[in-house]
């Protein structure tokens, strides 16, 4: 059955994304596998939410409300200002309504992959921290965050969740707070 819903996923991105987009979702899928092996996640839901997490991504702005607005989601301030925070949203839409997809693990792991969020599970976890570390990455400290994601999870995320509030705080854009209480709540679990 999942290797139907693989088929047509790709099917499906190759129509909706470019090259580029389709290689580096094809590098998230193997570290997502990877990482969900690492620490004994269903690979198979990990596979899937990966090949789903930027369906969106070359939707424009037009388009990602239209979806916004036909399911009648209630995006915050923040995400309708900045249209790069809508693509999970509506990726996590079109999995549900287009492939099926029921199982809201995959579908919040998908939604949540940019800004991440408070309380995240581990296959969220799996999917925020894989768009970092997929082969295709190269940034300073690329090197260093994969190791680390090798070796304990949690710190894997607060990296980078750390990066990509270092990151919106340069750009000078507003930080969604999901971020910033995805961090919190991290620091303190862990130092528990
Ligand atoms: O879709 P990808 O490029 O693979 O990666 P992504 O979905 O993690 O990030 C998409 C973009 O969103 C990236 O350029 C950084 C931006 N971003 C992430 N968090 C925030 C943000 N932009 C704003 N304004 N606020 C945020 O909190
Ligand atoms: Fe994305
Ligand atoms: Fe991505």
């Amino acid at each position: 059955m999942s290797e139907q819903l693989i088929k047509d996923i790709k099917r499906g991105l190759l129509q909706n994304i470019d090259e580029k987009r389709y290689t580096h979702t094809m590098g998230v899928v193997e570290s997502a596998i990877y990482l969900a092996k690492r620490y004994n996640e269903d690979y198979l839901n990990a596979e899937i939410a990966a090949l789903m997490h930027d369906f969106a991504k070359g939707f424009n702005r037009q388009e990602l409300m239209d979806y916004i607005n036909k399911y009648n989601i209630k995006p915050d301030t923040i995400m309708t200002n900045a249209h790069e925070l809508l693509h999970g949203e509506v990726a996590a839409i079109i999995g549900e309504k287009r492939f099926n997809i029921n199982n809201t693990d995959i579908l919040n792991a998908i939604k949540y992959h940019t800004t991440g969020r408070m309380n995240m599970s581990k296959l969220e976890k799996i999917i925020y921290l894989s768009d970092f570390i997929e082969k295709g990455r190269n940034y300073p400290g690329v090197d260093k965050l994969r190791k680390i994601a090798d070796d304990d999870l949690d710190k894997g995320v607060l990296q980078s969740l750390d990066n990509t509030i270092i990151y919106v705080i340069s750009i000078e854009k507003p930080l969604h707070p999901n971020t910033l209480a995805a961090r919190n709540q991290m620091l303190l679990s862990m130092n528990k």
